[in-house]
């Protein structure tokens, strides 16, 4: 049935826009300054969202955003699905949604949550604009300026940025190889109780965390519920990369393992489709899914319709499954062209991880060498990443640097990893020198 609104209408008439006088809206601002919000003055710009201006400087290969590829963009069929519901149900796409979003996309992801072992219906599912939202409206709903978080050291900076907005007070945990150090949260949480400190969520990246890399393995999985329930504490589980698995064996979700509603659980189509969609689900206990959506109601009204038709269409026709399976061949190709890479041009001094999947590599660089002071040295030879110490909430981590291998052609990688190596070993002769004299001056 064609569109009413393709039905025969008149060209619009060609209107002439005048064009805006120059210089007149800086000027005529009231001090905006001092009218902003605590929360307002609090909040920080991200790292991440200012370096993708910075890297998109031609000719810079960039380590940097933690950006799909463009080839797994699934253009072809994504233009036949648009048609189709153009054609077929213009009506609907294109008109407002319910907040919660749109019926068919919720049950079908609730379907796609119970062959995962999780216990939900469509009332447990909510559809966010972007996981991004999600960690805004979880903070919107439970913190009140000055409330207590667990986040780990390091972590996503997306979410202490929604974090910090809210004016939390964040406490860190160590995350090493295994994720977050479970005995020191497990000391810290008792700590804070007993100071009175009762933390609102602890938040985790549970699989392929942004921006180590690192998976908590199974068995420290169900300990990190066994501590939620001793201090009976919620957990968000973040986890936009469950799906880009290479190597290795598949995890359970943390809310799979739970029995006792202690977990919120965040996913994306941002890395299995395309995250220009900004489509998201957070499922959860009913009353804080119908709380998140009150709270989502006064942010936009609802998460465009248009794109969840289209990944509706995706998981109902199960065409989603066959292109994660491309898209993890083509990301593990590039993930082993950067390992292989480093391994053969990064001086012996820096260390770094095998991610079994996600999108990113961590790298440790002698402690003596600061990534932030050599960030524009990096960016004179075009090469970028992201600067280690923008994921730590406490002021550590400046020698490291996360470098996302997903974005970048193999050749690119190549020839990024080299450029980097050599910014490395100048930084590394440059820096070890100094110490030495140093040394030698106050022995
Ligand atoms: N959480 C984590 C851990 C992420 O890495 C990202 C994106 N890089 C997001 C949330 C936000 O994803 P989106 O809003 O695109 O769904
Ligand atoms: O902010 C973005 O563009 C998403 C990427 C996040 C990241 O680089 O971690």
């Amino acid at each position: 049935m064609p569109c009413p609104a393709q039905e025969s209408r008149p060209a619009p008439p060609k209107k002439i826009i005048p064009k805006a006088p120059i210089g007149l809206t800086v000027d005529i601002m009231v001090d905006c300054k001092n009218i902003m919000s605590r929360r307002a003055k609090e909040m920080k710009a991200s790292e991440i969202r200012e370096l993708l201006k910075l890297t998109q400087k031609p000719g810079i290969i960039s380590f940097a955003g933690g950006l799909p590829n463009p080839k797994a963009f699934p253009v072809d069929a994504t233009r036949k699905i648009i048609n189709e519901l153009l054609d077929d149900s213009c009506e609907k796409v294109l008109q407002y949604g319910a907040t919660e979003g749109i019926r068919p996309l919720r049950d079908a992801l609730a379907a796609h949550m119970r062959d995962r072992g999780i216990k939900v219906d469509r009332k447990n599912i909510l559809i966010t604009h972007g996981s991004q939202q999600a960690l805004d409206l979880i903070s919107k709903v439970f913190l009140d300026p000055g409330d207590t978080v667990i986040v780990g050291s390091p972590t996503y900076l997306g979410a202490t940025g929604a974090f910090r907005a809210f004016q939390a007070d964040m406490k860190t945990v160590t995350v090493g190889d295994k994720g977050m150090d479970m005995d020191e949260l497990d000391k810290k949480l008792e700590e804070l109780i007993r100071l009175d400190c009762r933390p609102k969520f602890i938040y985790v990246v549970p699989t392929f965390q942004n921006p180590s890399g690192v998976t908590i393995p199974a068995e420290n999985r169900k300990r990190l519920l066994e501590i939620a329930d001793k201090y009976d504490m919620m957990i968000v589980e973040d986890s936009p990369y469950s799906y880009l698995r290479y190597e290795g064996e598949a995890m359970p979700h943390i809310m799979s393992l739970d029995k006792d509603g202690h977990v919120l659980r965040m996913q994306t189509f941002s890395k299995i489709l395309a995250p220009g969609f900004r489509i998201a689900w957070v499922t959860g206990p009913e009353d804080i899914i119908n709380q998140l959506v009150i709270a989502k109601q006064s942010s936009d009204l609802c998460t465009n319709p248009f794109g969840q038709y289209v990944a509706y269409k995706y998981v109902s026709e199960g065409t989603l499954y066959e292109h994660i399976d491309y898209i993890k061949e083509l990301y593990n190709r590039k993930r082993l062209t950067m390992l292989d890479a480093m391994e053969q041009y990064f001086p012996k001094e820096v260390k770094w991880n095998r991610p079994e999947g996600g999108m990113f590599v961590w790298a440790i660089l002698p402690e003596y060498v600061n990534t932030r002071e050599m960030f524009p040295k990096a960016i004179e030879k075009n090469v970028a990443y992201v600067v280690g110490d923008a994921f730590f909430v406490e002021d550590e981590g400046y020698n490291t640097m996360r470098l996302n291998f997903t974005h970048s052609s193999e050749e690119e990688i190549v020839e990024g990893i080299k450029r980097l190596a050599k910014v490395i070993q100048h930084e590394i002769d440059e820096n070890k020198g100094e110490k030495i004299e140093e040394s030698i001056i106050t022995p």
